[in-house]
């Protein structure tokens, strides 16, 4: 009898040992590193910010000249390098990787809907207002408008966007590592609508609403991981399936806000199957993305030396 009822003790702690190995070995698993759709989709991450410091410079007479050219409602951004993406936030953002730019123009402002109706003759924002953006627009819808604006309009790199929207911060938005809604229309302060653009506080460079108010579009395909090598002016993966969208817009969260933050829409789609953090995948109306147009700078400013100041120009 004794030696069964001590059979029966040892057994018991036997099994309280596995079943408490076994549950260490599931929290391992579920903290796991892999990264999933619903983590890359998930706006609840705690973010490091990075070291990189960086200053925007003073304009060199020749660059000023640039920037005095810079087309009507645009501002000039000076290109250089700089650390792109985010080893500390959601998987999409890593590798944190040096990526160089050459200078261009981009729009001070999200692109109007009096904007968009001059140039496309209709608007189907949801929210109307001929100062707020455009948005219910697709990629495609984009690339006639860029074609009707007759070489004044290109979508923004991935890298441009982020460059620009930076505007020489190292830290979770351009402003400071704290949400402040002086700066953005957002889900804490939007009334659930977009805004007039520049309405907020601009960056460095004169961009209003670069993050906040709506989404917009860039011309990258979506890839979930970064390249970490050094490049210059990257255009990002040659095809793919979802176009990379940036800057969050009037119903995302302040985390989602991030500078780094990333998420992607198919170029055609204006219903989003969206997942959620329960996995299931829901429809839903996701459309308020809008965009702003950047331009290359002209060749004959970009070619403008000292020495060759002194030939004619036609233009
Ligand atoms: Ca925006
Ligand atoms: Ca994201």
């Amino acid at each position: 009898m004794n030696i069964m009822k001590y059979f029966l003790t040892a057994s018991l702690i036997l099994l309280l040992f596995l079943a408490y190995g076994c549950g260490l070995t599931g929290t391992e698993e579920s903290s796991s590193d892999a990264p999933s759709i619903a983590d890359i989709e998930g706006q609840d991450v705690v973010e490091i910010p990075s070291d990189q410091e960086m200053a925007i410079p003073a304009l060199s007479p020749e660059d000023q000249k640039k920037a005095d050219s810079a087309p009507a409602g645009m501002t000039f951004i000076k290109g250089r390098c700089f650390t792109m993406g985010n080893d500390n936030a959601q998987a999409d953002e890593k590798y944190e990787h040096s990526v160089c730019l050459d200078d261009f123009y981009m729009d001070k402002t999200e692109v109007t809907q009096a904007r968009w109706e001059q140039v496309m003759g209709y608007n189907p924002s949801r929210f109307v207002g001929a100062e707020h953006p455009v948005e219910q627009i697709n990629y495609y819808d984009i690339l006639e408008f860029i074609e009707k604006s007759g070489g004044t309009c290109r979508l923004p790199t991935e890298a441009e966007f982020e460059f620009a929207a930076r505007g020489g911060a190292s830290t979770r938005y351009f402003w400071g590592n704290l949400m402040d809604g002086d700066y953005a229309w957002y889900e804490d302060n939007s009334a659930g609508t977009t805004h007039p653009v520049a309405q907020r506080k601009p960056n460095v460079y004169g961009l209003y609403d670069i993050f906040g108010n709506v989404w917009e579009w860039t011309n990258a395909w979506y890839a979930p991981l970064f390249r970490p090598l050094k490049v210059t002016n990257p255009v990002g993966p040659a095809q793919g399936e979802y176009k990379v969208i940036r800057g969050g817009g009037f119903d995302t969260s302040a985390g989602g806000l991030r500078i780094t933050n990333r998420t992607w829409l198919h170029p055609k789609n204006r219903v989003f199957s969206k997942v959620t953090t329960f996995g299931n995948a829901v429809n839903e109306i996701f459309n308020f993305i809008g965009f702003r147009c950047v331009q290359s700078i002209p060749t004959e400013l970009t070619a403008a030396s000292p020495a060759t100041k002194n030939s004619t120009s036609g233009s």
